[in-house]
């Protein structure tokens, strides 16, 4: 049979040799999106089936609403509280350790093994699995439990599909690859329910984070002649909207949605500073160049980044002279 990732094929080999009798926290960026969730529970699943000890989930934050139905036995356990050493440590469509959370990193400095599609990965844990062309981590852990004869579950199918209907906005991004829809025809074969999916993920939102979108949308400003949109969202607006911090995933897309847009930007007010959410058009237009000089990154088209000590007022001028200066560079 067709092998998804023989590239990768010993060293998951590997990973599941290192796991086999052992402990296993398996961990993802915080604020989890789709395909972290996905990648967290599914491998989760799939460590515990093929020999490992207790295996538990754990994230800075909880589980955003419209995942929880992807659950099913599993709980995601708080990152910051967790501290039993006879565990250890995998990260999941994590770029950098450091994202999960910071009392976690201390604790535990030294992670087995990351499993990413981040081009950022820096790749600094025991065991390594990055895949920049991957379209999702949830893509890569589907090709690889295949691979290795491991037995996916129809929830890890539906699990896993969704990471990969998440990342790729439904198989549209430029990340979308003929590997992602074989993997994806697997998952299917597996039992896996698109049409469970789609409901799950674009029929539940709740009427807090659309009162948020309504905000975000009326704050949008054009600069550059278009070529960037941007809009922000203030602690007050959370407030009046009763959103939470979650539900400002995927608001970004709105703005690049605009025509004549080459980057979508959102500008987010946190109490220790401001993030940035990144949107492009085209991945020439490398957005985690922009993320990266902020302290950031992520992928070329979609990246993001947390200024610590700035408000909007201060950030926006440093800001604007970055996009300024990529946007000329993509036109030269
Ligand atoms: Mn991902």
């Amino acid at each position: 049979m067709k092998k998804f990732f023989p590239q990768f094929e010993s060293d998951f080999r590997k990973l599941l040799d290192a796991c086999a009798g052992r402990n296993i926290a398996v961990v993802g960026h915080l604020r989890p999106d789709g395909d972290c969730i996905s990648s967290e529970f599914a491998l989760a699943d799939l460590l515990e089936k093929s020999g490992a000890g207790k295996v538990v989930c754990l994230n800075e934050h909880p589980i955003p609403h419209l995942y929880v139905n992807f659950a099913y036995s599993r709980e995601l356990l708080s990152a910051e509280a967790f501290d039993d050493k006879s565990f250890e440590i995998v990260t999941v469509d994590c770029a950098d350790y450091s994202r999960t959370n910071k009392a976690l990193c201390e604790r535990f400095p030294n992670p087995l093994a990351a499993i990413d599609h981040h081009a950022t990965n820096s790749g600094a844990a025991r065991i390594n699995i990055i895949d920049p062309s991957a379209a999702a981590t949830a893509e890569l852990i589907a090709g690889l439990a295949c691979d290795a004869g491991l037995e996916i579950s129809k929830h890890n199918a539906d699990r896993l599909l969704m990471g990969i209907v998440m990342d790729t906005r439904s198989f549209t991004t430029s990340s979308t690859r003929g590997l992602t829809y074989e993997i994806a025809a697997m998952l299917s074969e597996r039992g896996a329910d698109s049409a469970f999916v789609a409901q799950q993920l674009y029929q539940r939102e709740r009427p807090e984070k659309l009162a948020l979108l309504a905000i975000y949308l009326k704050s949008l400003r054009s600069h550059f002649g278009g070529k960037l949109r941007l809009g922000t969202l203030t602690l007050a607006d959370y407030a009046e909207s009763g959103a939470e911090k979650a539900d400002s995933d995927g608001l970004v897309d709105y703005a690049r949605s605009i025509d004549g847009a080459e980057i979508g930007a959102l500008l987010e007010e946190l109490k220790i500073g401001v993030k940035g959410s990144l949107r492009s058009k085209d991945p020439a237009m490398r957005v985690s160049d922009i993320a990266k000089m902020f302290g950031g990154g992520g992928h070329f088209a979609a990246a993001g980044f947390t200024a610590k000590g700035e408000t909007l007022d201060s950030f926006m001028p440093k800001f604007l002279e970055a996009v300024e200066s990529s946007i000329l560079k993509y036109h030269k």
